[in-house]
């Protein structure tokens, strides 16, 4: 398999980790964010978005959007499980990793942050505006993680939510974003750190790193 990807994307990030965890040998490709590669022809040819990831399978197969990328890998090696087998756990799981990829990332991606300047916000506000969507999310995943895990996100495995938070959380210190209010947050940091398949992804150990 090839992952398009970039080494401080999040998206890129949580579908190594992703790759990582089920066992999975890939070939990285870097596209370069700072210089626009992602809206490259070749590129676009790969992902009409022109955002990363987009992950080409042993088939040739071309994925895009990293939420249906990792259930697609969920779905095709089946072990070691990412989610439970619960229904109930399953949607548990799956709103913890919600409330990164649908209701912090997005708000804090490149293209926003140009939009939010271009209309605008200083960086002392552009900060701000990402500081917001950080900590009115990671709030509520606190909470959930209180509740639920037990080491992890979820239990005492890693599953497709600890993908999810672990890049989030390299963003919030990338962007100096106080964590002292997310013991459990930060603790499931430790835990990966230590994790050979979550170390293996960090953005600093990428070939495009830099
Ligand atoms: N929902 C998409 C979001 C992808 C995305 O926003 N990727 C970012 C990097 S984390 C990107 O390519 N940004 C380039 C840009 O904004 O121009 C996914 O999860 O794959």
């Amino acid at each position: 398999m090839i992952l398009h990807g970039y080494w401080r994307s999040g998206t890129s990030y949580r579908t190594r980790i992703a790759l990582n965890l089920k066992g999975l040998s890939y070939d990285l490709v870097g596209v370069d964010l700072r210089t626009g590669a992602q809206r490259s022809g070749d590129y676009l040819a790969l992902n009409p978005q022109g955002l990363v990831p987009a992950l080409v399978t042993d088939g040739g197969d071309v994925l895009s959007q990293s939420p249906a990328i990792l259930e697609w890998l969920e779905e095709t090696f089946p072990q070691p499980a990412l989610l439970p087998s619960d229904p109930v756990a399953r949607a548990q799981v799956r709103a913890m990793a919600a409330v990164v990829g649908c209701d912090i990332h997005p708000l804090n991606n490149l293209r926003v942050l140009k939009a939010v300047k271009a209309i605008g916000a200083d960086d002392a506000a552009t900060q701000g505006w990402i500081a917001q969507w950080i900590v009115s999310g990671f709030d509520a995943l606190e909470a959930m993680v209180a509740k639920q895990g037990r080491g992890w996100c979820y239990a005492d495995t890693p599953t497709l939510a600890d993908c999810y938070l672990i890049p989030q959380i390299y963003s919030a210190r990338r962007f100096n974003v106080d964590l002292s209010a997310y013991p459990n947050l930060l603790a499931i940091e430790t835990r990966a750190q230590a994790h050979p398949a979550f170390a293996a992804a960090h953005p600093d150990r990428q070939p495009d790193a830099g």
